[in-house]
């Protein structure tokens, strides 16, 4: 066995990935939870509340529907209260609720409670607010980001949010909306990649693209690895069939080119570069991606990590 997941993680080195999403992460979660809030907020108004709403199912939003009810029904400060609570990580029942739900809901949470900020219903940031001299300089950073970027500190920032007992006796159930059922043969898009014939990389794109996970899920080997951007991977074909099941239903993967190298012991390393979008932004933004495949001499996935890229610029360095 000549790779474990972690000497794959080092496949294609030279991929320049967008750093600047955790580092700003990072400057984010120092600062006080009222400059937190009022930060997303002014960012999220200045991204034009682009969100499509496309990935709100009703069956999506059910689960948060009577959180969001018991804040709509507190006073303004009450309200107030509760989101910072949620911001600081506080134990309360609403932030143990919280973290249970999977990223889909805590989204979907907050872009009602922006609607009802917006409206007036729920507790506005004060008018007039006005940021920290720290908070300032990280939402000019996010300014800075390509659309792309700005969209995946946006959802950090509210993953990050509640509080998760994780290790506390009884743990907690997790919460995530239903899996959708995969798209009818007939109705399925091909996708087409420069370079790129090999069957596996192909079959990855189209099954992920028409929410056929089970499908998807035998391209992996048993003990095989997928790492997102910015996380670690998560290792083995039931974590992966999860983590599909959760947080990648109706993605749009628009790869456009790649490479193949053959490596160490009949194993392939293929880099493909593109595009996807997220159902929470559909075609309004398109982030710049690339794959890293390293597929056994079966020709099965062993490892994939998926980078999102410092710049259009990497979209075209395919080589190791
Ligand atoms: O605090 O091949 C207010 C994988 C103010 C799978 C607010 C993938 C107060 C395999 C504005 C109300 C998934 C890895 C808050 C590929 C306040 C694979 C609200 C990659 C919080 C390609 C804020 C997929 C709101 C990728 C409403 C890269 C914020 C997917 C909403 C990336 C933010 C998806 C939203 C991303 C952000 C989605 C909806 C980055 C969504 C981001």
């Amino acid at each position: 066995m000549p790779f474990t997941v972690e000497s794959a993680r080092n496949i294609f080195p030279s991929t320049l990935t967008a750093d600047a999403v955790p580092a700003t992460t990072a400057r984010f979660n120092q600062l006080s939870a009222e400059d937190q809030l009022a930060l997303i907020w002014f960012a999220y108004l200045e991204m034009g509340r682009s969100i499509t709403g496309a990935a709100l199912g009703s069956a999506n939003m059910q689960f948060a529907e009577g959180t969001l009810q018991e804040i709509r029904g507190m006073s303004f400060q009450a309200q107030s209260q509760a989101m910072c609570d949620l911001a600081n990580r506080t134990d309360t029942p609403i932030c143990r609720t919280y973290a249970s739900w999977s990223p889909n809901i805590k989204l979907g949470f907050w872009y009602q409670l922006g609607e009802w900020m917006a409206d007036g219903s729920v507790a506005p940031i004060p008018e007039g607010y006005k940021l920290s001299a720290n908070a300032s300089a990280v939402l000019q950073d996010i300014r800075n980001l390509e659309s792309g970027q700005q969209i995946t500190v946006l959802r950090n920032s509210v993953i990050d949010m509640g509080f998760d007992s994780g290790n506390l006796a009884g743990g907690t159930k997790r919460v995530s909306a239903p899996v959708v059922p995969p798209q009818n043969i007939a109705d399925r898009t091909q996708v087409a990649i420069e370079g790129i014939t090999t069957p596996t990389i192909l079959e990855y794109m189209n099954n992920l693209n028409a929410n056929d996970f089970d499908a998807l899920i035998q391209l992996f080997t048993p003990d095989g690895a997928l790492q997102p951007p910015f996380r670690k991977p998560i290792v083995g074909t039931d974590n992966i069939l999860r983590f599909f099941r959760e947080e990648c239903q109706n993605l749009k993967l628009i790869p456009e080119r790649g490479a193949t190298e053959p490596t160490d012991d009949g194993f392939t390393q293929i880099k493909v570069t593109g595009k996807c979008q997220t159902p929470w932004f559909g075609a309004n933004v398109g982030m710049n991606i690339a794959w890293r495949f390293l597929l056994n001499p079966d020709g099965k996935i062993f490892f994939v990590a998926i980078d999102l890229l410092a710049s259009p610029k990497e979209l075209l360095n395919l080589m190791q």
